[in-house]
């Protein structure tokens, strides 16, 4: 409850960020984009990791105005970046969306409101959602991510090949990209099972025509067996981790 009170005034105060942590091709080693990793400066000083407050905000339902803040100062941000750093195609951003946005009503039209307040171009927004999330939705919430995509939006599974997503459901869903989880890449070089289920979720990822995205990339082994599996994009400690957003234009007069 003491969080929960801490949560609300935060909100009211302003005291969360966004950093930025970059996507890059692995072949070029070029910034293709930013994931948007929401943090929290409290008053005393304490900068808190989303993991500590991120689950409180979604039982008490303030992750929807935490969502939006998010959302809005993401856009923003990135429409900047892309008058100021031209490239093509435009530099992208994926921000987060936790199951519990997805049962909002207005998630559509504030969306596009977004969009247009910031100028940004539909496709360069990509929104994560986790694999678990996406099994648990409902029909209502699965005609609005038809929607969502109908306007060009595009979507991700985050922390893929954790969630125990029957194939046959993942075909309903309109999936741009698969962002393949951390913890495969992690124990590539460890043991020969990370490789295997990369391989695995690449060919799957080729033959619809998806997206993949390797998350956790902490070293240069890592970086070329990814490589050789044919992962087009990538983020991790070995590139940048998440930085402000003074530190991520600093990266992108040298990246892009
Ligand atoms: O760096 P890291 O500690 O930033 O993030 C931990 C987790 O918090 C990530 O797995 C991510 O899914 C979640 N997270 C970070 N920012 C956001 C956000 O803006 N919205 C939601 N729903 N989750 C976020
Ligand atoms: O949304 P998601 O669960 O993918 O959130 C990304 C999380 O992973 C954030 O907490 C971010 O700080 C963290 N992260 C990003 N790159 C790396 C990395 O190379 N190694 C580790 N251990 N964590 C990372
Ligand atoms: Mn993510
Ligand atoms: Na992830």
């Amino acid at each position: 409850l003491q969080l929960e009170n801490d949560l609300r005034r935060a909100i009211a105060l302003q005291e969360f960020c966004v950093h930025y942590q970059p996507i890059v091709s692995l072949s070029t080693g070029q910034l293709s984009g930013f994931e948007a990793l929401v943090r929290w400066h409290h008053a005393s000083g304490i900068i808190y990791p989303p993991a500590e407050f991120i689950p409180v905000a979604e039982e008490t339902g303030l992750i929807n105005e935490l969502g939006w803040w998010v959302l809005q100062e993401a856009c923003h941000q990135i429409g900047i970046w892309q008058q100021q750093f031209p490239h093509t195609p435009p530099l992208a951003i994926n921000v987060n969306l936790s199951g519990v946005q997805l049962k909002q009503v207005n998630l559509l039209n504030r969306i596009e409101d977004i969009l247009q307040e910031t100028g940004i171009p539909s496709y360069c927004l990509k929104l994560e959602i986790t694999e678990s999330c996406i099994l648990e939705t409902v029909s209502r919430e699965e005609k609005m991510l038809k929607q969502l995509k109908a306007l060009g939006i595009q979507l991700c599974i985050d922390d893929f090949g954790t969630g125990y997503s029957s194939l046959s459901r993942l075909h309903e869903f309109p999936i741009d990209t698969l962002k393949i989880d951390r913890s495969f890449v992690s124990r590539i070089g460890a043991d020969n099972c990370g490789v295997e289920i990369i391989q695995t979720i690449v060919t799957l990822a080729r033959s619809r025509g998806m997206d993949i995205v390797a998350e956790g990339i902490e070293t240069p082994t890592q970086l070329q067996k990814l490589r050789e599996l044919g992962c087009e994009l990538g983020q991790g400690y070995l590139f940048s981790k998440p930085v402000d957003s003074e530190k991520a234009t600093e990266l992108l007069g040298i990246k892009v």
